[in-house]
C-alpha cells in the first residue's frame, strides 16, 4: 500500500511560469533566467508532495508550455518548417526558441495546431506526422528532471505520454498521403521508448509512468491491437524501470484491461472517479493477478472533498482483484487550482467542502494511512473528513423558488414547438449581414479601469463613465467600418464565465484559483456550488447604453448554460442537466429583460458545446439532450421578432450538426476559417436550415486577411448556403487581439461582402 498522484499544477502558486515565459518572449529576461524559474518550480512541486507525505512522486510533469509538445520533441517529431527557426541562437536559447516557435509560431512560421485535451479546458499542441517522420530519442528532459530531483534527495517516477495516446492525438502532416494515419508509425516509435527506458534505467529510475488516456475514448478502443503490440514489446525490454500504464478520463473497459493484464507492465492506473465501473471491469477480467492497481479515487478534475467512507469501501472492494493498491488521484491535478487556503473570501460552509491540489494530497495520504494502519490519530482525522461529506448539501445552498419555477415550467419550455422567427419589416437586414462575435480588444485603458475599480481607486460612477466612453468608441468604429449588427464590445468583462458567475447566486469566484488553459494562459473557473438564480439584470444597462448610441441593431451577449458549466467547477450532488436548467432559467429572464429594453438581437454563446461532448459515442445522445434542452429553455421565451444568435468555438462539428439544428437558434457563428468552409458543406449536407456565420477568417492569425481571400471564402460558402441565411463574421471573439490587427481585417470583410452582394442582384 502506497500513495501517489499523476501530476501536479506546473504554472506555480503565483503563476510564476506565466510571468517568466511572457517576459522571455518579450525579450525582457534571458533564457537562463526562465530556466531558473522553471527549476525552482519543479523543486517546489516535489518538496510540496514530499512534505505532504505522498510516497511516490512524479517528475517530468513540468512543461514550459505543453506536455504533448514535450513528448513530440522527446522523440524528435519536429515538422520540417521548424528545423531552422533557431539558427543564429545557441544552447538553451536555441532550444527554447524552437520550442516556443512550435507552440506560438513566428512571423513566417505557423505554429502547431492547438486543440482541447480530451473533455477538459486544457489545450495541447497537435504533433504533425508523416511517413517521412523518423522518430528518435532526441531529448534528455525526463532524465534531467529525474536527476534534479534526486540531487534534492527526492526519488521520482518520470511521467511520459504513452505511444498510443501520442500517435492517436497526432495528425497527418499536410504532405502525408490521403488515408495515411500517424498510428502507422508505431513500429518506428516503440524502439525510441525502449531506448528511453534504457537511459532512464541507467540514470537510476525505478519506475516510469506512461499515460494512455486515449483508452477512455472510442478512438483508443478501436486500436486495441496497437495497444497490445506496444505493451507487449515495451514489457519485454530487458533494461527498464517498472512500468505504470496510467489511464484516466473514463473507463478503459475489460478488453483493454485484459491486454494490460497479460502484458508485462507492473502497474495499471484506473480512474475510478469518472468511471467507478472500473471495479466491475477488474472483476470481469478476474483481477490483474499480482500487478499493482494505481487506484484513481481522489477527483483530479473537480474541487470537492473526497467522500472518505465511500472511497474506503471502493478500495476495500479491490481486495482479491489486484496484487496491491496505490492510492492516487483520478488524473493529473493540472486541472484544479493549487491551494484553497489562499482563498479568504469563501463562505465557511463552502470552503470546508473544497479541496484544491494541495488539499487533495492530504486526502490521498489520509486514505493511504487509513488503509495501512488504524491508529487513534487517524480515527479522529477520518471522523473530521467524514463529518463534512456526511452532512450532504447544506440547506443554505438551495433555493426553493428556483426549483418550483423549473418544475412549473416542466418540459414545455424545452420541448415545445420551435420558435418561428418573423421578419422584422421595419428594419430588414441586407443579405449576407455582417457582425462580430462579441468581444473587442481589451485595451490597457480598459484593463486599468477594471483594476482601478476593483481596487477601490475609482468609484462606480467613474468606472461607468470609462466603460461608456469605451462603448462609444467601439460603436463608432463599427459604424465607420459599416457592420450591420453591432456589439458593445464587452469592456466590462474579463472572462465571460467569470462575469456571469459573479452575477448569479449559487456561484462563487476565487481570488487565486488559476488553472492552466494553454501555454501561459490561465483561467479562474468559478465554483457552482448551489442552486443558481439571478438577482437582477446582468447585462441590460451596458447593452441599452450601446443601443442608445446607434440606429443599427446592437446584439445582447450572454453565455449559455453548457458553457457556464463547462468552464466552472460544478456541484456533483445532482445531474449536470438539472444544474444546466437552473442556469438556463436565469438566462431566460435576462433574454426577456433585454427584449423589454428594446434589444432585437440576443446571442447566447455556447462556445463549449462540443467540448463537453462525452468521449464515448454511447453517452452522447443523453448529453446533447440536456444540453440542447437547456439552450432552448434559455431562449425559447424570446419573441418571434427577436433574433437568437449563438456562437461555438472550434471546428470538427461533424458529430453535433444535428444538435446545432435542434438548438433552434436563428444564426450560429462558428469557427470555419481554418477548415476551409468544409463545415458549411457538412452543415448543408445535414439539411441545416437556419442562419450560419462560418468565420470568414482566423482571428488567431496575426496576419490581416485580404479582401479577395474573404471574398473567396464567402463565395464558397454560398455554394452550400443561400445568401439570406449566410452571415459574415470573424471566427471568434476579438478580446485577445489588438486594434491595429482587427481594424483592417474587419474593413476587408465588409468590403468583401459588398463585392459579393453586388454580384447577387444580377
Ligand atoms: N474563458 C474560459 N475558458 C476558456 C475560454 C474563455 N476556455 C477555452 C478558451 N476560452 C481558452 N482561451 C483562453 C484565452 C485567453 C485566456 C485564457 C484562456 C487569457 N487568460 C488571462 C491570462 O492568462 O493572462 C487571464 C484572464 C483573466 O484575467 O481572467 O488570456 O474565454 N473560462
Ligand atoms: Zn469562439
Amino acid at each position: 500500500m502506497t500513495t501517489t498522484v499523476h501530476g501536479y499544477p506546473r504554472i506555480g502558486p503565483n503563476r510564476e511560469l506565466k510571468r517568466a515565459s511572457e517576459s522571455y518572449w518579450a525579450g525582457e529576461i534571458p533564457a537562463a533566467e526562465l530556466d531558473t524559474v522553471a527549476s525552482n518550480l519543479r523543486r517546489g512541486v516535489w518538496e510540496t508532495l514530499r512534505d505532504a507525505g505522498v510516497r511516490e512522486i512524479p517528475s517530468n510533469t513540468f512543461s514550459y508550455y505543453d506536455h504533448v509538445l514535450d513528448t513530440a520533441l522527446l522523440f524528435g517529431l519536429v515538422p520540417e518548417r521548424f528545423a531552422t527557426v533557431a539558427d543564429g541562437a545557441d544552447g538553451l536559447d536555441a532550444e527554447l526558441r524552437r520550442y516556443f516557435t512550435m507552440a506560438r509560431g513566428a512571423e513566417d512560421v505557423a505554429p502547431l495546431e492547438m486543440t482541447k485535451w480530451f473533455d477538459t479546458n486544457y489545450h495541447y499542441l497537435v504533433p504533425e506526422l508523416s511517413p517521412r517522420t523518423r522518430p528518435r530519442l532526441d531529448s534528455t528532459k525526463p532524465m534531467a528532471e529525474y536527476t534534479q530531483a534526486r540531487e534534492l534527495g527526492i526519488e521520482t517516477r518520470p511521467v511520459v505520454l504513452g505511444p498510443l495516446t501520442l500517435l492517436l492525438l497526432a495528425k497527418p502532416a499536410s504532405e502525408a498521403p490521403e488515408g495515411w494515419r500517424p498510428v502507422q508509425l508505431l513500429a518506428d516509435l516503440l524502439p525510441c521508448y525502449a531506448e528511453l527506458f534504457r537511459q532512464l534505467a541507467a540514470s537510476g529510475v525505478q519506475q516510469v509512468q506512461l499515460d494512455e488516456p486515449i483508452l477512455a475514448t472510442d478512438e483508443g478502443q478501436a486500436e486495441l491491437a496497437a495497444l497490445e503490440r506496444a505493451y507487449t514489446e515495451l514489457g519485454e525490454v530487458t533494461e527498464r524501470p517498472e512500468i505504470l500504464v496510467s489511464t484516466y478520463f473514463g473507463s478503459i473497459g475489460p478488453d483493454a484491461l485484459r491486454i494490460l493484464k497479460h502484458s508485462r507492465v507492473e502497474r495499471i492506473g484506473l480512474d475510478l472517479v469518472t468511471a467507478p465501473e472500473g471495479v466491475d471491469d477488474l472483476a470481469q477480467v478476474s483481477g490483474i493477478g499480482d500487478k499493482t492497481l494505481v487506484a484513481g479515487v481522489v477527483d483530479g478534475r473537480n474541487v470537492w472533498r473526497t467522500d472518505i467512507a465511500r472511497t474506503m469501501s471502493t478500495l476495500g472492494s479491490l481486495l482479491g482483484l489486484v496484487g496491491d493498491v496505490t492510492v492516487s488521484t483520478s488524473c493529473s491535478l493540472l486541472h484544479v487550482p493549487i491551494d484553497v487556503d489562499a482563498e479568504t473570501g469563501l463562505p465557511a460552509e463552502l470552503r470546508e467542502r473544497l479541496a484544491f491540489a494541495r488539499q487533495k494530497l492530504d486526502e490521498v495520504v489520509l486514505l493511504g494511512r487509513a488503509l495501512s494502519a488504524g491508529d487513534e490519530e487517524i480515527a479522529a482525522e477520518l471522523e473530521r473528513a467524514r463529518a463534512v461529506t456526511d452532512a450532504g448539501t447544506p440547506s443554505s445552498f438551495t433555493n426553493r423558488h428556483v426549483r418550483e419555477r423549473l418544475e412549473a415550467l416542466g418540459e414545455t419550455a424545452t420541448r415545445g414547438g420551435q420558435r418561428r422567427r418573423e421578419e422584422n419589416t421595419t428594419s430588414p437586414l441586407p443579405p449576407l449581414p455582417t457582425t462580430t462575435i462579441g468581444s473587442f480588444p481589451q485595451t490597457t485603458d480598459v484593463r486599468k479601469a477594471r483594476a482601478d475599480y476593483r481596487a477601490g481607486r475609482i468609484d462606480q460612477s467613474e468606472y461607468e463613465l470609462r466603460m461608456r466612453s469605451e462603448i462609444d468608441r467601439v460603436i463608432a468604429l463599427q459604424e465607420d467600418i459599416g457592420l450591420d449588427v453591432l456589439v458593445h464590445g464587452e469592456p466590462e468583462r474579463n472572462d465571460m464565465v467569470q462575469y456571469f458567475a459573479e452575477r448569479m447566486d449559487g456561484f462563487v469566484t476565487t481570488q487565486h484559483g488559476w488553472v492552466q488553459s494553454y501555454g501561459s494562459r490561465c483561467v479562474r473557473p468559478p465554483i457552482l456550488y448551489g442552486d443558481v438564480s439571478r438577482s437582477g439584470p446582468m447585462t441590460v444597462d451596458w447593452i441599452t447604453y450601446a443601443q442608445s448610441r446607434t440606429r443599427k441593431p446592437v446584439k445582447g451577449m450572454l453565455t449559455g448554460p453548457v458553457t457556464m458549466l463547462a468552464w466552472s467547477f460544478v456541484r456533483d450532488d445532482q445531474p449536470l442537466g438539472e444544474t444546466a436548467r437552473q442556469v438556463a432559467l436565469a438566462l431566460r429572464d435576462e433574454v426577456s429583460d433585454l427584449e423589454q429594453a428594446g434589444i432585437r438581437h440576443v446571442q447566447v454563446d455556447e462556445a463549449a458545446l462540443r467540448e463537453l461532448l462525452p468521449l464515448r459515442a454511447e453517452f452522447r445522445d443523453a448529453y446533447l439532450d440536456w444540453a440542447v434542452g437547456a439552450f432552448r429553455l434559455a431562449t425559447s421565451g424570446a419573441a418571434a421578432s427577436t433574433w437568437i444568435h449563438t456562437h461555438m468555438c472550434y471546428s470538427e462539428f461533424g458529430k453535433i450538426v444535428g444538435a446545432i439544428e435542434e438548438l433552434d437558434a436563428d444564426v450560429t457563428s462558428v469557427e470555419a476559417a481554418r477548415s476551409h468552409m468544409e463545415l458549411v458543406e457538412d452543415i448543408a449536407a445535414a439539411g441545416y436550415g437556419r442562419g450560419i456565420g462560418p468565420g470568414v477568417y482566423d482571428i488567431h492569425s496575426p496576419r490581416a486577411p485580404g479582401v479577395e481571400e474573404i471574398e473567396t471564402a464567402l463565395r464558397s460558402a454560398l455554394r452550400a448556403v443561400p445568401p439570406e441565411r449566410l452571415w459574415a463574421n470573424p471566427d471568434c471573439g476579438l478580446k485577445t487581439r489588438d486594434y491595429p490587427e482587427i481594424e483592417p481585417a474587419l474593413r476587408n470583410m465588409v468590403e468583401a461582402v459588398r463585392r459579393v452582394r453586388d454580384g447577387l442582384g444580377s
